[in-house]
């Protein structure tokens, strides 16, 4: 990565400030970090390699140098624009912007797997992580993690991982300009950041939603939550399944794991 060649591509997004680095702990905690010290809205954290890349629920994502994405996007809703009840939604936020150029820009079959993980092919190509500080009942501001497997050695041992994954050349079978895909996915965060409360956006994460009407089990690390077949996306956010018995109940995201049931 180079830094300067890289801030210059960025300078004409309408972001923060632009903190690019060879290698950092994690883009959340700097990111965290930058906000305590007043960072400005839509300030961007990127690094080249993560030593303790955050996974969600205190696992481990891995970023090799020079193979992937790893960015933080800093974000201070205004007042009112996020209660807890839709909170939800910006789960979808960073997994609709990357699917969409995956999509668009790479003609990648990508999906969503809910709550924010982009398959291609069945296997995770990018992982999401939403860090949220809370005043009250206002979001105060939020951190939006997205680590992106770009090239093939992006991709950890089967041993590291707890769901099968891919990288982006693997699945187009060509090269991706790392710098290109981050100036793509910045543009598309900042399009669906501002219609994040329109019906649009939850009606494009639905339409990009995987497994919809398969049979599905959602966990916690407290065991099995609820099991049914895919229905799609609430207009909060929430995951709409429907039991055998016909009856359709909504989840949150929160702890939940979702996998595939395999009646085979
Ligand atoms: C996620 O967690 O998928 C969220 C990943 C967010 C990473 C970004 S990178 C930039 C920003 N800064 C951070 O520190 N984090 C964010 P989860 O669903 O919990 O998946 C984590 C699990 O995925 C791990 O336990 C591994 O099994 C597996 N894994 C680790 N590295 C991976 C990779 N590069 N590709 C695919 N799977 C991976």
């Amino acid at each position: 990565m180079d830094i300067l060649i890289w801030k210059e591509h960025l300078a004409h997004l309408p972001l923060g400030d632009i903190h690019l680095y060879p290698e950092v702990n994690s883009t959340n905690l700097v990111a965290e970090e930058k906000i305590k010290e007043s960072a400005p809205p839509f300030s961007l954290v990127v690094a080249d390699s993560q030593t303790e890349g955050k996974g969600r629920l205190g696992r481990t994502w891995i970023t090799r140098a020079g193979t992937a994405l790893a960015l933080s996007w800093i974000l201070y809703p205004e007042p009112g624009r996020l209660q807890p009840e839709t909170l939800g939604i910006l789960s979808g936020l960073a997994p609709v912007a990357v699917a969409e150029v995956l999509q668009e820009k790479y003609s990648l079959e990508a999906e969503i797997k809910w709550p924010n993980d982009v398959l291609i092919e069945g296997k995770k190509a990018a992982g999401v992580l939403v860090d949220v500080r809370w005043n009250g009942c206002e979001v105060t501001d939020v951190v939006l993690g997205i680590g992106v497997n770009v090239s093939r050695e992006s991709v950890p041992p089967p041993e590291e991982l707890n769901f099968p994954a891919i990288s982006l050349e693997e699945a187009a079978g060509r090269e991706i300009s790392r710098l290109d895909l981050l100036i793509q996915v910045m543009e598309s965060l900042l399009k669906w950041y501002s219609r994040l409360v329109e019906p649009s956006f939850v009606q494009v994460w639905d339409s990009m939603l995987a497994y919809k009407g398969q049979q599905v089990k959602l966990t916690t690390e407290r065991g099995v939550r609820g099991q049914g077949k895919v229905v799609g996306i609430s207009e909060d956010g929430s995951l709409v399944l429907i039991s055998e018995a016909g009856q359709e109940t909504k989840y949150h995201s929160g702890e939940i794991q979702l996998r595939l049931v395999d009646r085979s």
